[in-house]
């Protein structure tokens, strides 16, 4: 295991992109269940996704000359939308005015320039039929109310999207080469929660590592427990001061520019330069990885906030680096 996380440990900081239709609404990656929205009232954004100014080696060029090594791309988020192109879906890029598959193409640009590519895959999933309805789901029941819950989940079948979970991340795992990293998103056990058994986290795990033997995978799957389950931790949006308490442990912490994950062209509480140079310092120096977010528009760029962040990072990183 050493063996195999050694790069890992050594890149230190990496670059998560977060990108899906959440980015046309622009207020926040979860606005389907925050606002309760319904695949019908949703689907405007798979109608209207034209990212015309989609060009990864830009984004890749960025990421290196801010001094990561690593990029970690949301395949699919809890919407649903997939970027790639899934042979067990319509609800994909390829189907949309996009007509490519994202994926692919932020694999081949992020490898050129060097950098390692690891897939970010939602275990939620708001668009399946099959996923059922729990308390985070946009259609959720006011009050909890359980007799609810079972009228609502009565067609739905767990055990297919379990099938269907499985099938895309076999996908992603045969189809793109030599992939780095896993980034499984997440468990939340409990009353109506899901967790381990809802995925088939062992199964899942088994055939993860069957496929990328060298891959690494977070520890978002609820198998804290289990022998093979966690190669890092996601301490996600703690201060540099709570990252103190990781040190001894593999971790990695992830990071916004400024609140949300996903494109929120309003939000206005971009950490300053200083902040995220603190959180970059602070993690190198406890022995984790820094893993910063970007959340691309619908056209596919960079906000310009986040690239003058990124520049400034650059900046630094040219007059404090060896290389
Ligand atoms: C969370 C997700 O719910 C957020 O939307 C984001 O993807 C973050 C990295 O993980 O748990």
């Amino acid at each position: 295991k050493t063996k195999r996380m050694e790069w890992w440990t050594d890149a230190r900081f990496g670059m998560f992109i977060h990108w899906g239709l959440y980015a046309l609404p622009a207020r926040h990656e979860w606005v389907k269940s925050y606002e309760h929205i319904t695949n019908e009232n949703y689907q405007k954004y798979f109608d209207q996704f034209n990212p015309d100014l989609f060009d990864p080696k830009k984004w890749a060029m960025e990421a290196k000359a801010a001094g990561m090594k690593y990029a970690v791309l949301t395949t699919k988020h809890h919407e649903g939308f997939t970027l790639f192109d899934s042979k067990y879906t319509n609800y994909k890029a390829t189907n949309t005015q996009a007509k490519r598959d994202l994926v692919k193409e932020f694999v081949d640009a992020f490898r050129a320039e060097g950098i390692k590519v690891g897939f970010y895959y939602s275990l939620i999933d708001w668009h399946h039929p099959d996923f059922t309805v729990d308390r985070y789901h946009p259609l959720k029941p006011k009050n909890d109310n359980e007799a609810e819950y079972a009228g609502l989940n009565k067609n739905r079948d767990m055990t297919r999207y379990r099938k269907y979970l499985y099938d895309q991340v076999t996908e992603l795992l045969t189809k793109y080469g030599k992939i780095d990293i896993l980034w499984a998103d997440f468990s939340y056990p409990g009353k109506n929660g899901k967790g381990r058994d809802d995925w088939g986290s062992v199964a899942l795990l088994k055939q993860i590592r069957k496929l990328q033997p060298e891959i690494i995978v977070d520890n978002r799957l609820d198998l804290n427990d289990y022998e093979d389950g966690t190669d890092f931790e996601t301490p996600e949006q703690v201060s540099a001061k709570e990252l103190e308490k990781y040190h001894g442990k593999v971790w990695e912490t992830c990071q916004t520019f400024s609140g949300s994950w996903g494109y929120h062209r309003d939000e206005n509480t971009w950490k300053n330069n200083r902040t995220l140079l603190d959180l970059l310092i602070t993690s190198v120096a406890n022995g984790g990885n820094l893993l910063l977010n970007v959340g691309p528009t619908a056209r596919g760029e960079f906000d310009n906030r986040a690239n003058v962040a990124l520049d400034s990072l650059a900046i630094w990183m040219h007059a404090n680096s060896k290389s």
